[in-house]
């Protein structure tokens, strides 16, 4: 049996901190009803929230040039779920875990799924591979995957995204993202429209694989590693294909996957007016796909985000439901710390988000008032919503503060016991 968190000691490390906590609540609560606001139906909120935890992430990342393996590191799907169950038995924020095969596959779905029910979680939506070649494949994606020239590798690639809709169908999935790498690394090298082209024709074969309430989720990305010319490398080229596919296909943004200053927010609200919008990979960055901590480095930008969707929401209700999730890469930090710390972040600007005054803004916005406009959003933005996520995940049975939890349970150190180094293991579980 492997170690878990008793929850009695979540208990008695809460109940240290709960008066500290209580207080602080109060205080908010004082504030924010001068403000016409109720902490209740926030704290409310707060709980109801969840984004997704990438089962890849689980693990140390690694970059280009190195990868620096941390201490008790999960060995297979197995582990990576009981980490999961972890960060949500604290965060109470993360019940839905993203696979992605071939990486995650096992023989024993249904093991798998017991595994993930017995920490309270359920599989978001599954990951296709074809960026890299997996053992024992019959044909390279050195040149390609769903936009290959050769038909047999196009057919390949097909055959092991209808093969990732079965296994997620097994385990109780409703999506599929497709990321590829494909594109060029030199001009001439491909002809731009025919990979396009290609790409379409493939992706069609997939949708047609789709169980009726499933979705795919087409993830663009600008550059890497073709580096001249991608071919999904932008919202419009996965708009158009979304478009041409059908209802089942809709768009997901990762946050890591534009240009620097890229105004991202406004992707997302064209994305929610023409119903595109499916779904997010969370992250920061500072200059590409950094896959750091969200919330780490631009903040604000997560808030404008959350603002898009929060307008998104009052416009359509329970009609607008895309699939939250993070995607990142952890390499100098203990993978689960940063999970829970980015999920409560993602969690805090969608609070942030809804303590925006939206009469107060589109009366400033009708008055052309741009001045008080940003200020109605920066008074959101700057609200310190911490007790609130605090109180949401005591409320619900989770960690007042989970990072600090989490260290006294030295959870780390048993895994350590656990899961003894195996030489040349990455962290997607692929050697
Ligand atoms: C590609 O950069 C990406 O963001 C896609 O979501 C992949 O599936 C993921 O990273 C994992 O490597
Ligand atoms: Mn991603
Ligand atoms: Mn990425």
């Amino acid at each position: 049996m492997s170690y878990r968190i008793d929850p009695q000691f979540i208990a008695e490390q809460n109940a240290r901190a709960h008066q500290q906590l209580q207080s602080d609540y109060e205080a908010l609560a004082g504030v924010l009803s001068r403000r016409g606001c109720d902490i209740e139906a926030l704290t409310g909120q707060a709980q109801a929230f969840a984004v997704a935890l990438p089962s890849w992430g689980v693990g140390t990342g690694g970059t280009r040039f190195a990868r620096f393996p941390g201490q008790g590191e999960p060995r297979n799907v197995f582990d990576k779920i009981d980490d999961c169950g972890t960060i949500h038995q604290l965060t109470r924020v993360t019940p839905g875990v993203s696979l992605h095969f071939p990486w995650d596959r096992t023989t024993d779905a249904r093991a798998l799924r017991e595994a993930a029910t017995q920490h309270g979680l359920h599989f978001d939506a599954v990951n296709s591979n074809t960026f890299q070649d997996a053992a024992g494949q019959a044909h390279s994606y050195k040149f390609g995957s769903l936009t290959a020239l050769d038909p047999e590798v196009r057919a390949q690639a097909v055959a092991h995204n209808i093969d990732c809709i079965e296994l997620g169908h097994a385990l109780g999935s409703k999506g599929l993202t497709v990321w590829i790498g494909d594109g060029a690394n030199f001009p001439g090298q491909s002809n731009l429209r025919g990979a396009l082209e290609r790409y379409l024709e493939s992706m069609r074969a997939i949708y047609a694989a789709l169980p009726a309430d499933w979705l795919v989720y087409i993830e663009h990305k600008l550059f890497e590693p073709a580096f001249y010319a991608t071919t999904i490398a932008d919202w419009g080229t996965s708009f158009a294909c979304a478009t041409e596919l059908g209802p089942k296909a809709k768009c997901l943004v990762d946050l890591g996957h534009h240009a620097p200053n890229t105004n991202i927010e406004m992707i997302v609200a064209r994305l929610a007016q023409f119903g595109k919008l499916g779904g997010f990979h969370f992250n920061d960055s500072k200059y590409g796909d950094d896959d750091l901590d969200s919330g780490s480095i631009n903040p604000f930008q997560l808030f404008l985000v959350f603002n898009e969707l929060r307008d998104a929401a009052q416009r359509d209700g329970q009609a607008f439901r895309p699939a939250y999730m993070l995607d990142q890469s952890h390499n100098v930090t203990d993978p689960i710390e940063s999970l829970m710390t980015s999920a409560v972040e993602v969690q805090r600007a969608y609070l942030q988000a809804a303590l925006v005054d939206t009469q107060a803004l589109s009366h400033h916005q009708k008055n052309n008032d741009a001045l008080m406009a940003a200020q109605t959003l920066k008074q959101a933005f700057r609200t310190d919503v911490s007790a609130i996520l605090a109180m949401a995940r005591y409320r619900s049975g989770g960690a007042i503060d989970p990072v600090a939890l989490y260290r006294a349970s030295a959870y780390r150190d048993h895994k350590r016991e656990e899961r003894p180094v195996v030489a040349g293991r990455s962290s997607s579980g692929i050697v």
